[in-house]
């Protein structure tokens, strides 16, 4: 089963979305298996978004994860990887399919409501920067025989 990091970005919580997105993944039939609202520090800001430094919208972007609370989540399924990252939709929300989070609720790339880890690489570093293994939650989800084969 594959794991992937997903984040509400502050303008998502500051919005009223953080229910609406999460139960889109909820909905879709990905088990959550952790989760925590919190502040971003900046030292965490520029390590998880390390790889668009000296990009021109570095600074801003860092300005933005840092400007309010976040919901840090993982989320566990066949796929999740490819199954968030298709919910989410395209980074520019005006190339975001209708349906998608970005495409149904964002106008613009920097205000684009969520992250979500783009491989397998990126979904175990970047769980490991923000989450303990103690804050990865092992449980049973009965549901779930309906939803996986
Ligand atoms: P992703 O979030 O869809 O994986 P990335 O290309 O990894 O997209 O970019 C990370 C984040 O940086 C985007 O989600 C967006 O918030 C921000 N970003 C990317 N490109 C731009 C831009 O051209 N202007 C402003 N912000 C940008
Ligand atoms: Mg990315």
């Amino acid at each position: 089963m594959e794991r992937t990091f997903v984040m509400i970005k502050p303008d998502g919580v500051q919005r009223g979305l953080i229910s609406e997105i999460l139960g889109r993944l909820e909905r879709r039939g990905l088990k959550l298996v952790a989760m925590k609202f919190m502040q971003v520090s900046r030292p965490l800001a520029e390590e998880h978004y390390a790889i668009h430094k000296g990009k021109g919208f570095y600074d801003g972007l860092i300005e933005y994860i840092t400007s309010g609370p976040v919901v840090a989540c993982v989320v566990e399924g066949p796929n999740a990887i490819a199954l968030v990252r298709q919910t989410v939709g395209a980074t520019r929300p005006h190339e975001a399919a209708p349906g998608t989070i970005r495409g149904d609720l964002a106008v613009m790339v920097g205000r684009n409501l969520v992250h979500a880890s783009d491989g397998p690489e990126t979904a175990t570093t970047e769980t490991a920067l923000w989450f303990t293994p103690d804050e990865l939650v092992e449980w049973e989800q009965p549901a779930l025989k309906w939803i996986v084969e």
